[in-house]
């Protein structure tokens, strides 16, 4: 097999018509991309040699306290993203507004991204990562919160970086998935599945079960069920398995099939679930979708919800498709 860097990958996408094709602006930005995730992937390894462990003492705009590397991280995009000459502003999942490039209204793409996804995990040494979803600039004048407030289905890119015992990106332009493992000697990411695909069917949920007591009827009879096993109206044993890291968990499901659920509960009926529609809930819908699976909120589309808000959060159901329908029926029906 010949071995074919991500540069290569990204110059065969542009000379592609319409799905899947890309403009020399989306190469610089994605190459952009991956460059600055290779180097919070250095840092991540470098954990507390680097002295980045720990919190940094503030907190993000949903009030959670932020660890040094969020921050290290979050920068870093930023920073880089701005240099690249074709991205117009970002927006944040650590930050309360967007962050225009000033001066440069006039350039094609907005960037969202989760710089650390799961940095709960951080500490403990366990898998994180980096999610981001790529809009075209509407071209309207000043950059402002609003400009980034498109439904998931107008995404023209997105993906994710996954710091686990291999650092890997996963990436779809709406032709499909593509994953490409870090190779650090050579300082670049290289193709390594092509095309991936969820499986219709599964035997593996994932949803952090301590929430039980809260969850709505749907979503307590469809998890019961599972929990039967053989004996059940299921007729088969399923396991289940939790990282508190969506990157980690949705990679494992691109990668055997699986359900991911986090759906909303009735601590806060006004809370209409924990996950971040714009950073973490879109980005991720679009890769799935791409792979053949499903990605709803138990009732619609992710894809299609309208957003009102840079940080509105959503339920997600997502993965193999024949149970995310078995959800989305199991709410029809409540
Ligand atoms: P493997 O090395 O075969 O994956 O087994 C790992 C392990 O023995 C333990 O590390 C872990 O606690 C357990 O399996 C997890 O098993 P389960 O499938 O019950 O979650
Ligand atoms: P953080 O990035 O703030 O750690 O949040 C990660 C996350 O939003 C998502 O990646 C996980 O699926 C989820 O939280 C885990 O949450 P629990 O605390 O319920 O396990």
């Amino acid at each position: 097999m010949t071995r074919t860097n991500l540069s290569d990958f990204l110059n065969v996408c542009t000379t592609k018509q319409g799905k899947g094709g890309i403009d020399a602006a989306m190469v610089v930005l994605i190459e952009a991309m991956a460059d600055t995730c290779r180097h919070i992937s250095a840092n991540i390894h470098k954990g507390a040699l680097a002295g980045i462990l720990g919190s940094a003492g503030t907190e993000n705009v949903q009030g959670e306290t932020q660890k040094q590397l969020d921050v290290i991280a979050n920068d870093m995009l930023l920073e880089s993203l701005a240099q690249t000459g074709v991205v117009a502003g970002m927006a944040s999942e650590e930050l309360d507004d967007c962050s225009p490039v000033r001066g440069c209204e006039d350039r094609p793409y907005l960037v969202l991204f989760d710089p650390l996804d799961g940095s709960s995990n951080i500490d403990v040494n366990v898998s994180i990562g980096t999610i981001f979803s790529v809009l075209q600039n509407p071209e309207n004048g000043l950059i402002t919160n609003e400009s980034f407030l498109q439904a998931g289905h107008t995404q023209v890119a997105a993906g994710y970086v996954v710091y686990g015992p291999q650092t890997q990106m996963v990436l779809t332009f709406g032709d499909g998935v593509y994953g490409f493992t870090l190779d650090r000697e050579a300082a670049e990411f290289v193709l390594t599945a092509e095309r991936m695909q969820i499986s219709e069917d599964t035997k593996e949920f994932a949803i952090n079960m301590s929430n039980q007591r809260h969850w709505y009827a749907p979503v307590q009879k469809y998890i019961e069920e599972l929990l039967m096993g053989k004996t059940g109206p299921r007729g088969k044993d399923f396991n289940m398995r939790w990282i508190a890291s969506m990157v980690a968990d949705v990679h494992r499901v691109l990668t055997r099939g699986g359900i991911f659920m986090y759906p909303k509960d009735q601590r806060d009926p006004s809370k209409p679930g924990k996950l971040r529609l714009m950073y973490e809930a879109n980005p991720m819908s679009f890769l799935v979708e791409q792979a053949g699976g499903t990605a709803c909120d138990a009732e619609t589309r992710i894809l299609d919800i309208e957003p009102l808000d840079l940080h509105q959060r959503c339920s997600v159901v997502l993965g193999s498709a024949n149970e995310v329908n078995r959800v989305l029926s199991y709410h029809q029906t409540a």
